[in-house]
């Protein structure tokens, strides 16, 4: 597909004046029938907000208030300094930032398919931050999972979790869930903490997450407790910058 079609695509004919409505829509829905009869492939890019400004006879605002509805929309994706794309379907999570909860859990409730592929199970050598993190006595070993975790398909987070070897002495049974062995074990954490901080992906995160090195990721450190304190799990995290919304709910103190 070259942008030659697009770019005819919105010249083209008299749409603008036959479809109703304010202009930012008609352009938003113009550029979507323009993906549906597939002149805009999946992850193909669009042609620049001045281009379409010119084709089309709209203001600059005009258009970027229907790219914005459009990323939005979750129909296209805006990278920073590399123009718009189409988006490749991966899905858009919003991620609540006072939820205790899992992987898993957060995908089946949003209606999306959730699987894994295992980088390292299994008991090792804990490294000096493990040991600081799980408050490790000398000598002892640690449970260590790393698993590049797939929303519907599409790669979202390559997650590295370490648990003490009493709470976790068999990494080999977690099989789609650990929050789900922990909590059959009665070790379901009740209360962590997140470190989270932007980062720009190395190249191998980068092609695990099947996006360019340099892109835009996020690290989550996670450390949880059980209701005794102690803690049960220590995992660093890498996710899709583009693929997540962290949302904390804010509530005016009384202290
Ligand atoms: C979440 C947690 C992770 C935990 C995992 C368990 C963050 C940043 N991370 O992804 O710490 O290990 O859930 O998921 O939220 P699972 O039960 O599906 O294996």
């Amino acid at each position: 597909m070259t942008t030659d079609t697009i770019e005819s695509f919105l010249k083209s004919g008299s749409w603008m004046q036959d479809a109703a409505g304010p202009r930012y829509v008609r352009l938003r829905k113009r550029i979507e029938e323009s993906i549906e009869q597939g002149l805009l492939a999946e992850s193909a890019p669009l042609p620049a907000e001045r281009e379409i400004a010119s084709l089309t006879g709209l203001s600059r605002v005009t258009v970027r208030r229907a790219m914005q509805d459009l990323v939005d929309r979750g129909i296209i994706v805006q990278r920073q300094g590399s123009g718009s794309f189409v988006s490749d379907g991966t899905p858009k999570v919003e991620q609540s930032l006072s939820r205790l909860t899992s992987f898993t859990e957060d995908m089946v409730r949003r209606g999306l398919s959730s699987s894994s592929e295992w980088l390292e199970r299994g008991i090792h050598v804990p490294s000096p931050e493990e040991v600081m993190a799980l408050a490790l006595s000398s000598g002892e070993s640690v449970a260590r999972i790393a698993r590049l975790r797939r929303a519907n398909d599409k790669p979202m987070a390559i997650e590295r979790a370490s648990l003490p070897t009493d709470i976790l002495p068999n990494p080999q049974l977690v099989d789609t869930s650990l929050y789900e062995v922990l909590e059959r074990d009665g070790n379901r954490p009740v209360r962590a903490l997140q470190r989270i901080s932007a980062i720009n992906l190395e190249e191998e995160d980068a092609t695990l997450l099947g996006v360019e090195p340099g892109a835009a990721g996020l690290r989550i450190v996670r450390t949880s407790y059980l209701p005794n304190r102690r803690v049960v799990e220590f995992t660093r995290s890498i996710y899709r910058g583009d693929a997540y919304d962290f949302v904390a709910e804010l509530r005016l103190g009384n202290s």
